[in-house]
C-alpha cells in the first residue's frame, strides 16, 4: 500500500504497510481501485453532461464513493467491494445511455475496467492503480493530481452532507466528475492542474454555502448557547461526526426514553442551533477531539454513534456500544443504515448510564455568521476605538502529534486585546480555557464545525467590507492545523479567495512536491508555523 493523503502518514513520507489510521492494505488497495473506478465514471459523465443526460443516481453515489475514502470514515473493506461493483454498474448504465444518444466515450483504462470476482481478486487489482511512484510520474503532476483528488474527497464530503439536507447543485455534481477525469488527462500541466485546484477550492465555497443553507435551513441559525462538559444522572448517547440530520433524527428516537443525547468532537457546535437545542434531553458534551477516543469512549458509560468521520479502531471494552451510520464503517461494528437507531437505543438503555449528576464547565457554541454579524457594529467600533487590536482565526483539524500543542500555547498567549475565533476538531486544544471578554465581546467565539470555515469567511469578507479594504488587509491572521482531506479542499478554498498569509501545521502536506510548494510560496506566501513566540512577534510586532 502507498498512503500520504492525511497529516500523521507514517514518518512524515507515506504509509506502506498499515495506515497510521489502522487502515489494513487490502481496505487501502480496495480504496485505490474504488477511486479508480470512480475516475472511470466521472469520464462517462463528463461524456454525458456534453450530451445533455444528467443521472441524480451517479451524482449521490460518486460524491458517497469518494467521501468513503477520507481519512477515518471507512474502514470495512466489504464496502468498498460493494461499491466497486456499483460504481462499474453505474458507470456501464450510464454509457449505454451516452451511446445511446450518439457519443462514443470508448472503454480505456478506468472507463472499461472490469473487477475481480472477488475481494481478493480487486486487491491485487487495487494494488496496481494506486498511487505512481516519483519514477513513473513526475514529482509535480503527481503532486497535484493528489492535491486535486484530496481536495475533490473534502469537496465531495461537503457536497453529501448538503444533499442530505436537500441542497444540490448540479454545477457541483459537473466539476467533481471533471476533476476526477482530468487527474486522468496526460496533456495537463502543472499550470491546468494548479488551476483545478483552486478551482476545487471555489467550488467547495458553494458547497459549503449549500451546506450552510442547509444546516440553517432546517435548523435555523445557531445562537450563542452554553453548553455544559458534564453530564446528568441517567442513560446515555454519545453522537460523534458531523452529520446533524442523523442527531436530528436520534433526538427524535429517543424522545421520552429517560436517556441524555451527548455530543462528541465535531458535534459540539450542534448545541447552538434551535431546531436541535429544543429537545429537552440534549444535554451536553463529552470529551475532545477524535485522536483522543479510545480513552474517552472506553470511560463513557452508554451507547455512542459514529455519524461521519473521524472513527478510530475500538478498543474491545466499547466495540459493542459503538455503532456506525452512514458511510462510517469499521469490521464488526455494527452498522445502522436505515436511521432506525433501536439498537443504539437500547444499548444505551442497557448500560449503566451515569450515576450522579455533574454539571462541570461550560463552554460557548454557537458564533456562526448570523450571531456574530448581528454585533457586527459593535465589534467594529471596538477596532475602531482599538479596544480589539486583532482577530485571529485559529481552526482546523486536530489530530495525535505532540507539536500540535503549539495551538494551545498559540492561545494561551495571544495578548487579551484579540479576539480568537475558531472552528473544527481544532478547537479542543483550547475550547474550555476562560478568555474573558472585550467589551462584552467574548475573545474566543467558536463559529462551528470545519465547514463552517463558508461563515467565516463571510465573517471577514463582512468586516472587510464595513472597514473599505480587502480581507487581506484586516487586522486578522488565520492559524490553521490540518489532518484530513476536508481540511486540504478548506485551504483550497481561501487560496481561490486570494487569501495570503496562512500559516500552516503542524507539518507541510507530504504529498506537497518542493515545486508545488514554491508555487503556493510565491502566491499567496502561506507558511509553516513556528512557535506561539515567534509567530505572534511576526503578526503583532
Ligand atoms: Fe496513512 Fe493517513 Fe493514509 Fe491512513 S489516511 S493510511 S494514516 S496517510
Ligand atoms: Fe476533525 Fe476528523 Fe477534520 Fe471536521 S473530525 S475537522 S479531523
Amino acid at each position: 500500500m502507498f498512503c500520504f493523503q492525511c497529516e500523521q502518514t507514517a514518518k512524515g513520507e507515506g504509509c506502506t504497510k498499515i495506515g497510521v489510521c489502522g487502515k489494513q492494505p487490502d481496505t487501502a488497495a480496495l480504496q485505490d481501485l474504488l477511486i479508480y473506478a470512480v475516475k472511470g465514471l466521472s469520464k462517462v459523465a463528463v461524456a454525458a453532461g456534453k450530451a445533455g443526460i444528467s443521472d441524480p443516481q451517479v451524482h449521490k453515489f460518486t460524491c458517497e464513493a469518494i467521501f468513503s475514502t477520507l481519512t477515518n470514515v471507512d474502514f470495512d473493506p466489504d464496502r468498498f467491494v460493494a461499491m466497486i461493483r456499483e460504481c462499474v454498474r453505474l458507470r456501464d448504465d450510464l454509457k449505454a445511455t451516452v451511446e445511446a444518444a450518439g457519443t462514443q466515450v470508448g472503454s480505456d483504462g478506468p472507463v472499461g475496467f472490469v473487477p475481480g470476482a472477488d475481494r481478493a481478486a480487486m486487491v491485487s487489482q487495487g494494488e496496481k492503480v494506486g498511487i505512481p511512484s516519483v519514477e513513473e510520474l513526475d514529482p509535480d503532476i503527481r503532486s497535484l493530481r493528489e492535491l486535486l483528488v484530496y481536495g475533490i474527497k473534502g469537496l465531495a464530503a461537503y457536497t453529501d452532507h448538503a444533499r442530505i439536507l436537500g441542497q444540490e447543485d448540479e454545477a457541483v455534481y459537473r466539476f467533481v466528475n471533471e476533476a476526477m477525469a482530468a487527474t486522468l488527462d496526460n496533456t495537463l500541466g502543472v499550470n491546468d492542474l494548479v488551476g483545478l485546484a483552486l478551482k476545487c477550492g471555489e467550488v467547495n465555497l458553494r458547497a459549503m454555502e449549500l451546506l450552510d443553507a442547509g444546516n440553517t435551513g432546517t435548523y435555523g441559525h445557531p445562537v450563542p448557547t452554553a453548553v455544559p462538559l458534564g453530564h446528568k444522572k441517567g442513560k446515555a448517547l454519545l453522537v460523534s461526526g458531523h452529520d446533524l440530520k442523523d442527531l436530528e433524527m436520534i433526538l427524535q428516537q429517543t424522545e421520552g426514553k429517560g436517556i441524555y443525547v451527548y455530543t462528541h468532537g465535531e458535534m459540539l457546535p450542534t448545541h447552538g442551533y434551535p431546531g436541535l437545542k429544543k429537545y429537552g434531553h440534549f444535554y451536553g458534551h463529552y470529551g475532545t477531539a477524535w485522536q483522543n477516543q479510545a480513552k474517552e469512549f472506553a470511560a463513557f458509560p452508554g451507547a455512542i454513534v459514529m455519524t461521519t468521520n473521524c472513527i478510530q479502531k475500538p478498543k474491545e471494552s466499547y466495540q459493542d456500544n459503538i455503532f456506525t451510520t452512514g458511510l462510517v464503517g469499521w469490521p464488526g461494528v455494527q452498522h445502522i443504515a436505515d436511521k432506525n437507531f433501536a439498537p443504539a437505543i437500547d444499548k444505551a438503555l442497557a448500560l449503566p448510564g451515569f450515576e450522579s449528576d455533574e454539571p462541570g464547565k461550560s463552554v460557548m457554541v454557537g458564533f456562526g455568521r448570523n450571531a456574530v454579524l448581528g454585533v457586527a457594529g459593535q465589534v467594529i467600533e471596538a477596532v475602531k476605538n482599538k479596544a480589539i487590536r486583532h482577530f485571529f482565526l485559529v481552526g482546523g483539524c486536530d489530530g495525535a502529534k505532540p507539536g500540535r500543542d503549539y495551538y494551545t500555547r498559540l492561545v494561551e498567549q495571544i495578548p487579551k486585546d484579540c479576539v480568537i475565533l475558531t472552528l473544527a476538531c481544532g478547537k479542543f486544544r483550547f475550547f474550555d480555557k476562560e478568555l474573558g471578554d472585550i467589551g462584552g465581546i467574548p475573545r474566543l467565539l467558536d463559529i462551528g464545525q470545519c465547514n463552517d470555515a463558508y461563515s467565516a469567511i463571510k465573517i471577514a469578507a463582512a468586516l472587510a467590507d464595513a472597514f473599505g479594504c480587502g480581507v487581506n488587509d484586516l487586522p486578522l491572521s488565520m492559524i490553521l492545523s490540518w489532518y484530513e482531506q476536508k481540511a486540504c479542499v478548506i485551504l483550497l478554498s481561501l487560496l481561490h479567495l486570494g487569501i495570503k498569509n496562512i500559516r500552516l501545521g503542524p507539518s507541510l502536506p507530504a504529498f506537497i512536491s518542493p515545486n508545488v510548494l514554491d508555487v503556493l510560496v510565491k502566491n499567496f506566501n502561506i507558511m509553516p508555523i513556528s512557535t506561539p513566540e515567534q509567530d505572534l512577534k511576526a503578526i503583532l510586532g
